[in-house]
């Protein structure tokens, strides 16, 4: 009995239910890089070299064990270029009896895996993905019979059956929340921000980055300044570096950004959690104990654990609650196409042009970079949700379907029709301004409303507000935005509309704006 057991890019755990039963004597582990999972969306650079390197530090890791892995290198001459192609080849060379891979993180995929069965003539079983705090079954079952799935409530839920800052049934502190502690600008007088951990790139690292620079030259980002960690060492390092360098800031100044400081106070662990190098569920322990110790108040401990236990979860159970049909919602009828300046970061606007330059040289944005700035303005502009999530997919090292589209669908861009969140997290430039020093380096004018020196978010906020008027001012939360629209005169009303022509002129002609 031979079983072939698959493991995926974003799989890198001996704790993965592929792996659980392996029998070393006679079973066989396959890993390969195709040009399927790499070209399906055009990857950063940064993004593939990771997966590389750490499918090919696993790979070690786990024949050290004395474990037999097949291992397809992106440049064999063979390579068969799919995860099917290659299963089926290795399946007729070794006369495998069963495949058993965990579930993929990807609808896509999944619908494809669901087919191998009847192509290869071999028993496939698809396990569950136990990585994750709730199953996709819990969170079905939290979901039934509920109007709304406020994240909010899914997450004292996941606080009371963890036990996680918890004290018998009730929060730790007192409150579910710290929100409101945690919307602070940086200090006028500046504050030290730690630098990032910062990893040597060994020679499987440097090989990959050669590989990914020769194949993959016609996409997106830079390779240069490689540092990620690429196995879970050194991905346990990075952790160890935030729990005691930047955890006890991270809610103060969770939502603060800063010109040139692409990194801040968060923890740059997402890329590792969706590729198995680390797990949430000891993240999560390991903030609690920072907390218990005294090493970081209760405000910032509450504010990372929330991302986790309750973001990450949450948006994951939506995913597999509501694909496929999730993928297709443009709930706004939004249609303008992305502009390219996402891709050159030409752009005039100071904000759009850090945020797009950070992320193409590092394949990083922090969240509200990803949510204020560059999804704000996909959000106001209109823009097109197929465009604006292939995008995202592409651009960071963490990007999986499933944690991406629901963020970009339902929190981004209010596609979903509100399932994800209670109204559009539309903003003018005065959030942006508030919450970093972008403004001061711009040759727009954050405190001018209208016209060719205003800054495009004053006013494609409201005219966001004006063309979406039928689908939004039904919305209770949207009441007092609208009642100040209705306030406005005439004459502002059409200057706004015109400032907002202008501009999408200028882009859908792709002048520089
Ligand atoms: P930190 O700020 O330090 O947060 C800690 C961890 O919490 C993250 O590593 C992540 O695992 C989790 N987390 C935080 N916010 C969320 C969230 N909204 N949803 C799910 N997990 C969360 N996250 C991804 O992992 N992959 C994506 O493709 C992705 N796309 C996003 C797209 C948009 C438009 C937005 C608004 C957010 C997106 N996020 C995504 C969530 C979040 O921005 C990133 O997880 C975070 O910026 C990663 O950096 P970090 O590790 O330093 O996070
Ligand atoms: C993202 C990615 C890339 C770039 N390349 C590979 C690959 O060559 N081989 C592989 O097994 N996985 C890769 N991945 C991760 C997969 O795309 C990921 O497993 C699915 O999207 C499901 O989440
Ligand atoms: Fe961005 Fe407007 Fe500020 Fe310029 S003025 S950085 S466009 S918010």
């Amino acid at each position: 009995m031979t079983a072939l057991r698959l493991i995926l890019g974003d799989q890198l755990s001996g704790k993965m239910t592929s792996l659980s039963d392996l029998d070393k004597d006679n079973d066989v582990v396959l890993m390969a890089e195709v040009r399927e999972e790499a070209t399906y969306v055009k990857h950063h650079k940064k993004k593939i070299a990771f997966i590389f390197s750490a499918m090919r530090h696993f790979a070690e890791r786990l024949r050290q064990k004395g474990i037999e892995v097949v291992y397809i290198k992106y440049d064999d001459d063979d390579n068969q270029g799919s995860l099917f192609e290659e299963v089926k080849r290795l399946a007729s060379q070794r006369k495998v009896d069963r495949v058993i891979v965990t579930k993929p993180g990807e609808y896509r995929l999944l619908a494809d895996m669901q087919k191998w069965q009847e192509n290869l003539n071999v028993e496939v079983v698809l396990r569950e993905d136990e990585r994750f705090i709730a199953s996709t079954k819990d969170f079905a079952e939290w979901a039934k019979g509920k109007k709304q799935l406020r994240m909010e409530f899914f997450y004292r839920e996941m606080r009371k059956r963890t036990g996680i800052l918890m004290e018998g049934s009730q929060p730790v502190g007192g409150k579910w929340n710290y929100d409101s502690e945690n919307r602070k600008p940086l200090p006028k007088g500046g504050v030290d921000v730690p630098a990032p951990t910062r990893l040597e790139c060994d020679d499987i690292t440097k090989q990959v980055i050669e590989l990914v620079d020769t194949c993959f030259s016609d996409h997106f980002g830079s390779l240069e300044q490689f540092h990620y960690a690429v196995d879970r060492d050194g991905a346990l390092e990075v952790l160890k570096a935030f729990l005691e360098q930047r955890l006890a800031n991270f809610g103060t100044y969770q939502d603060a950004m800063k010109q040139d400081e692409a990194w801040l106070f968060h923890s740059h662990i997402g890329l590792y959690l969706n590729t198995g190098l680390l797990l949430p569920d000891e993240v999560v322990k390991a903030a609690e104990q920072c907390y218990e110790s005294g090493k970081a108040p209760l405000n910032a401990v509450e504010g990372f654990i929330r991302q986790i236990l309750g973001w990450r979860e949450y948006v994951r159970g939506l995913y597999w609650l509501k694909m496929p049909e999730y993928k297709r919602l443009n709930h706004l009828q939004a249609t303008r196409r992305l502009p390219e300046f996402f891709w050159s970061a030409d752009t005039d606007m100071n904000c759009l042009k850090q945020c797009i330059s950070e992320t193409r040289a590092n394949a990083y944005a922090h969240h509200i970079q990803r949510l204020m700035v560059l999804g704000n303005f996909s959000l106001i502009a209109g823009l097109l949700p197929d465009d604006v999530n292939e995008w995202y997919l592409i651009v960071y090292a963490d990007a999986y379907e499933w944690v991406e589209l629901p963020n970009v669908s339902g929190m981004v861009l209010y596609a979903d029709g509100g399932m994800l969140a209670s109204k559009p997290y539309a903003a003018s430039g005065a959030y942006i301004n508030k919450m970093s020093d972008y403004c001061k380096s711009c040759q727009y004018s954050v405190t001018t409303k209208t016209g060719d020196k205003a800054c495009p978010f004053n006013y494609l906020y409201w005219d966001f507000l004006i063309r979406n008027r039928d689908t939004l001012s039904n919305n209770h939360r949207m009441g007092m935005i609208y009642n100040t629209l209705d306030k406005m005169t005439n004459d502002k009303v059409e200057a706004i509309t015109s400032s907002a022509r202008s501009f999408f002129d200028k882009l859908d002609s792709n002048e520089k704006v």
